[in-house]
């Protein structure tokens, strides 16, 4: 058995009962094999970064250990996606829910497939507010810096933690 790896997974859903989705989520995350589910932030609603055209996101982030290498976990995070992907009345409808690997233990990966820490985690609030319920106070993102300081500066006014 390999060592057990942190690991910090950003979850965001805006179709289709979007609380649902990543309730639902996060506890096939705890299902996964050879992995834990240690902990997970409160759900946040969030405006949407990118295309406005768009509902608004519920947000989360999950803590786990996991036996799991980075490509077999990400491999299993896109199976998860692709059960939630699943539209009956719509053919070709959008996706809703995004799995992604912000941070595998302090180490950085840069595959066609895979970058770890998640590019854009530092810039976006749904993904640092969240992560700052359940890390560690001075956990260090490699190659951004102390989540603590990347916190301070995060807009907040397009973000809400839900009850
Ligand atoms: N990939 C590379 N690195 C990773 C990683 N660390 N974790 C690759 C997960 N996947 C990673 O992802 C495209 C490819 O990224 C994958 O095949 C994988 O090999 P995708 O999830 O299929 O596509 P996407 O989500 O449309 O693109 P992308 O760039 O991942 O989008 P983001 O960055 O996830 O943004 N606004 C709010 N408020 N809340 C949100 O959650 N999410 C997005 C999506 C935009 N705006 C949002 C939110
Ligand atoms: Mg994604």
């Amino acid at each position: 058995m390999n060592d057990r790896v942190s690991v910090y997974i950003g979850l965001g859903s805006n179709l289709q009962n979007p609380k649902r989705q990543v309730e639902t989520a996060l506890e096939e995350l705890a299902q996964l094999p050879d992995t834990s589910l240690l902990d997970h932030s409160s759900l946040y609603r969030s405006r949407p970064v990118g295309p406005q055209d768009q509902d608004d996101f519920i947000n989360a982030v999950a803590h786990l250990s996991t036996a799991l290498a980075a490509d077999s976990l990400l491999d299993a995070l896109q199976q998860l996606e692709q059960q939630h992907h699943r539209v009956r009345e719509r053919r070709w409808g959008p996706r809703s829910l995004d799995l992604d690997l912000l941070l595998y233990g302090a180490r950085t990966l840069d595959t066609p497939r895979l970058k770890v820490p998640h590019p854009e985690s530092a810039k976006r609030s749904f993904v640092l507010l969240p992560l700052h319920e359940v890390a560690p106070t001075d956990l260090r993102i490699p190659g951004l810096g102390l989540l603590q300081t990347l916190v301070t500066g995060t807009e907040r006014s397009d973000i809400e933690r839900l009850a």
